[in-house]
């Protein structure tokens, strides 16, 4: 599909702009919406979700701290590898999430990341941002760094292979926070971010993560949740993202981790359905959650709450998991090389299971099933 522009005046006169897709993009920068409308579709088809692997530096160190492992580039790289590499992957991941340095390296066979990635038959994809600074005038607030640049960027990662950019932006809630002046600088920077990735040829992941950390309740967490979906939604309306060519990466509607009342896996997915129900423009192919240091098998079984209850949801209902899918992967490796099967193995269970998931099939007793 090729977008047109209509006369400079038809749109200068309107009050009210048309939303998107109505001939709205710049002939000068004319985007193949139907290509990214299609790849955004195939990041979410069927039971797949994302395996997202873009653990920055300083937090892959730590998660290797924490394991015992050595905190440096050729470790990093072979972990990387290892999970590449798990045999069978494609049958349950439709894309990976690479960090910049995993997108410059090259696998120990010689082949850079972005092309081992497309030959395990996975969609590779980028991390983007450049993480999070502290918000001036918002104590204890974030807001992610990354738009300077960002056209030339796409441009390099496009080329060594990503078809899909990812960006994310934390909120904290406090008793005060989110304000809305973090909320609304982060929305804007999505959005900028989406519409930038969308003329670069990229489909956009959109991350807006509200933080497990604190000892709020569901309601809070859905009230955040919502308010903080719709100012994302209101700016990629104004930066004329195409909707159909993005995929959503939120949280789960979820209790504070310090909460002493913890939600049973259904009151997480009504509240997290409902919160997306009602921010969420059907038009958005895929919703892809965050998993946010849930253990693996809870976030499973919400995950599969969630497609059960609500089977004929507009949007898919996938996973784009880090810590959730990798962490006993990431244990059982520890750093030697005769583990990397194993790894392999614990890898490929976890994203069997939120396969399952996918169809509303996960059980507990999958559990106990995993290839050796
Ligand atoms: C929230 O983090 C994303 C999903 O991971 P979890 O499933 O573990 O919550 C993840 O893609 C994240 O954006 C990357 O790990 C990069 O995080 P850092 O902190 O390294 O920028």
């Amino acid at each position: 599909m090729t977008i047109t522009q209509p006369p400079r005046g038809a749109i200068e006169a309107c009050d009210t702009e048309p939303a998107f897709p109505a001939n709205l993009i710049d002939p000068a920068t004319l985007v193949d919406v139907a290509g990214l409308v299609d790849l955004a579709k195939a990041l979410v088809a069927g039971d797949k979700g994302l395996l997202a692997m873009d653990e920055s530096t300083p937090t892959c160190n730590e998660r290797f701290a924490a394991a015992g492992i050595e905190q440096n580039e050729p470790a990093r790289r072979a972990y990387r590898q290892l999970l590449v590499g798990t045999p069978g992957l494609c049958e349950c991941i439709s894309g990976a999430i690479l960090y910049d340095e995993t997108i410059r390296q090259h696998t120990s066979y010689g082949v850079p990341f972005a092309q081992a990635v497309a030959d395990a038959g996975i969609i590779p994809g980028v991390k983007v941002d450049i993480g999070e600074t502290a918000l001036a005038a918002h104590p204890g607030e974030q807001v992610t760094e990354g738009l300077d640049g960002l056209v030339d960027r796409l441009g390099e990662y496009h080329q060594m292979g990503a078809r899909f950019a990812k960006w994310r932006a934390v909120f904290t809630i406090g008793n005060h926070t989110p304000t809305s002046g973090c909320i609304d600088a982060n929305a804007s920077g999505l959005a900028r971010y989406a519409a930038v990735c969308q003329q670069a040829g990229l489909v956009p992941v959109v991350e807006p993560e509200v933080l497990m950390a604190g000892d709020h309740n569901l309601a809070r967490c859905e009230e955040v949740t919502e308010a903080v979906l719709r100012a994302v939604f209101a700016h990629l309306a104004d930066q004329r993202v195409a909707l159909e060519a993005m995929i959503l990466k939120p949280n789960m509607v979820l209790p504070g981790s310090a909460c002493p009342t913890q939600s049973g896996v259904e009151e997480v997915a009504d509240a997290t359905l409902r919160c997306l129900r009602r921010a969420v423009p059907a038009a958005v192919p895929g919703v892809a959650f965050l998993s946010g240091g849930q253990p693996g098998q809870l976030a499973s079984a919400r995950l599969n709450a969630c497609n059960l209850r609500f089977p004929s949801a507009p949007w898919e209902l996938a996973f784009s998991f880090a810590r959730a899918i990798q962490h006993p992967a990431l244990e059982i490796w520890g750093g030697d090389r005769a583990n990397v099967t194993a790894a392999q193995n614990a890898l490929y269970h976890r994203a069997r299971c939120n396969q399952a998931a996918r169809r509303g099939e996960y059980r507990p007793v999958m559990e106990r099933t995993q290839r050796s």
